[in-house]
């Protein structure tokens, strides 16, 4: 049985050549790439988290543990990405202005594909105005923002304010999350979906999708 130990903590040595080869081994055991995720490389980044939060890892342990975890889970791409769902809808998605936390977001763009979603991803660091500019351009079904500091969660509220304002608003259902979103912070703010993780963020979408 593979040790999916073993990548959670190549992650928090920030070994990237061994977290990349120990993903590739894990895949070609048969493991299935979700499980890679769940049990290897994201309790590994949680860990990071926690000893940066210690004051025990400062920010280039926290950038070197980042990649080795973003270069893995491209690696992951083509297999989390790969279903024969026929396309469900179209879903704009972001990282809210201020927030270059990717990884989260990514892995959830890779299950919506996976699962039938025409995903177009704004990248990180996305101001209302672009959100909106997106949303007025294009014919989504779902925004999709993700935020992963205390500081820029407000941003998710901004940019539904912003959709308001431009009279964009009952154009898309809007989902939020990210580490400190909850779905309390995404009733506050008038969201129409939260979800804690990428499984989850699939099925609220689907439900979404069934309401418009
Ligand atoms: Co940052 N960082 N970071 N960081 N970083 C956190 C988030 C932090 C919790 C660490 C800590 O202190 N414990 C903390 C935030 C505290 C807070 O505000 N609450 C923090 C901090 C403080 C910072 C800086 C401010 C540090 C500094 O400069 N002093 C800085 C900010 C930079 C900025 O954005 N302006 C910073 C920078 C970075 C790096 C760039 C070095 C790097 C990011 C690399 C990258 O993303 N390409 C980084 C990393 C790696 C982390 C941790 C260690 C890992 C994040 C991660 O990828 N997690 C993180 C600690 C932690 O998370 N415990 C931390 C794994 C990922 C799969 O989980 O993103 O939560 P997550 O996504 C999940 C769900 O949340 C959900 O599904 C995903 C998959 O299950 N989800 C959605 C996400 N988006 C969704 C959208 C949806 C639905 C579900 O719908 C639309």
């Amino acid at each position: 049985m593979f040790n999916l130990n073993e990548i959670s903590k190549a992650i928090v040595e920030g070994n990237r050549d061994v977290v990349l080869e120990l993903t590739r081994a894990a895949l070609d055991a048969n493991v299935p790439a979700k499980e890679i995720l769940d049990n290897g490389l994201i309790p590994g980044l949680r860990k990071v988290g926690d000893l940066f939060e210690t004051g025990e890892y400062f920010l280039p342990e926290l950038l070197i543990s980042g990649e080795a975890a973003s270069r893995a889970v491209g690696f992951l791409e083509p297999v989390l990405s790969k279903g024969d769902t026929p396309p469900v809808g179209k879903y704009l998605i972001g990282t809210v202005k201020g927030d270059v936390h990717d990884i989260g977001k990514n892995i959830v763009i890779m299950m919506l594909k996976g699962n039938g979603w025409q995903v177009t991803d704004l990248g990180v660091d996305v101001s209302p105005e672009e959100f909106c500019s997106a949303v007025d351009k294009g014919d989504f079904d779902i925004l999709g923002m993700s935020s992963l500091l205390t500081m820029t969660m407000p941003d998710t509220d901004k940019t539904i304010d912003a959709l308001k304002t431009a009279g964009l608003r009952d154009k898309v259902k809007v989902m939020v999350g990210g580490a400190p979103v909850t779905q309390e912070w995404a009733d506050k703010i008038g969201a129409d979906g939260y979800a804690p993780d990428a499984s989850t963020a699939v099925k609220i979408a689907v439900a979404l999708a069934g309401e418009s």
